[in-house]
């Protein structure tokens, strides 16, 4: 279910493509204090103001902000540089991890990895994502493909690099299904996210560690329980797969 490894390498990717495992875990993706050091900067760089839904942003907000808003598209596009920048900035004189990894997946993957880009504008990849304690991810998919008609069929994995954890909970569940719209908008009943405990038992339940890389199918429903002590700090992105001869792309 879990595949577990120090380095990332294509097998990463292609047992999830493959579905033989449900998530990827890169133990020490970065130093553990490294990625606390990280997660304090981000906190103290100023620009890490946080959101109800406990997404992060620097100048610039995920791509699903603009499938909720269309009038949003322009303003994403001429932020994503920015925050791109000032997400180095703020963890300077240390690399950008979310750069660290749109390295290694393009060492990776024979066909290489870059930044997508949709009708000639690059997307955004690395939001930071702060969820205060008590706060959790209410289950949900994340799917770009069906929103997008003339989009080339396309899987979708989230990358997470996580800085700091809560003491307790914080756990990431994913479950084994992947639900119509009808079928997830009468189970979420208003909300962002559907309330786990309607989905009974996880098929995999994990806690990550700072400094740590958790990959996962992004469409199977998923959710992130709440935390006690610290805040729970990653870096996100997704990763595009569109077969094995083709380039792995990254986005946020
Ligand atoms: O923090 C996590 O592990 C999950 C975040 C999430 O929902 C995603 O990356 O799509
Ligand atoms: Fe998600």
């Amino acid at each position: 279910m879990i595949f577990e490894v120090s380095v990332l390498d294509r097998r990463c990717i292609d047992k999830l493509v493959s579905q033989e495992v449900l998530a990827v875990r890169v133990s020490g993706f970065i130093p553990s204090s490294l990625a606390l050091d990280i997660a304090g900067q981000l906190m103290d760089c100023g620009l890490c103001e946080q959101k109800e839904d406990g997404e992060a942003v620097l100048p610039g907000f995920s791509f699903d902000k603009v499938h909720e808003q269309p009038e949003l598209i322009d303003r994403y596009f001429e932020q994503a540089p920015a925050c791109i920048a000032a997400l180095r900035r703020c963890c300077a004189p240390y690399l950008s991890p979310v750069d660290t990894l749109r390295c290694m997946l393009d060492e990776t993957w024979p066909a290489g990895s870059h930044l997508q880009s949709m009708d000639g504008r690059k997307m955004l990849a690395g939001l930071p994502r702060i969820l205060k304690p008590d706060m959790c991810f209410l289950a949900r998919q994340d799917v770009l493909e069906p929103r997008r008609p003339r989009a080339q069929p396309m899987r979708q994995l989230a990358c997470n690099i996580h800085l700091s954890v809560p003491e307790n909970g914080g756990e990431l569940q994913i479950w084994q299904h992947l639900l119509g719209d009808e079928k997830f908008d009468a189970l979420r009943d208003g909300s962002p996210g559907i309330d786990p405990i309607l989905l009974g038992e996880p098929s995999v339940r994990l806690k990550p560690e700072p400094g740590e890389l958790v990959i996962f199918d992004s469409r199977l429903l998923h959710a992130v329980s709440p935390g006690e002590g610290s805040p729970h700090m990653s870096l996100s992105l997704f990763i595009g797969y569109r077969g094995e001869t083709l380039p792995l792309t990254c986005w946020s």
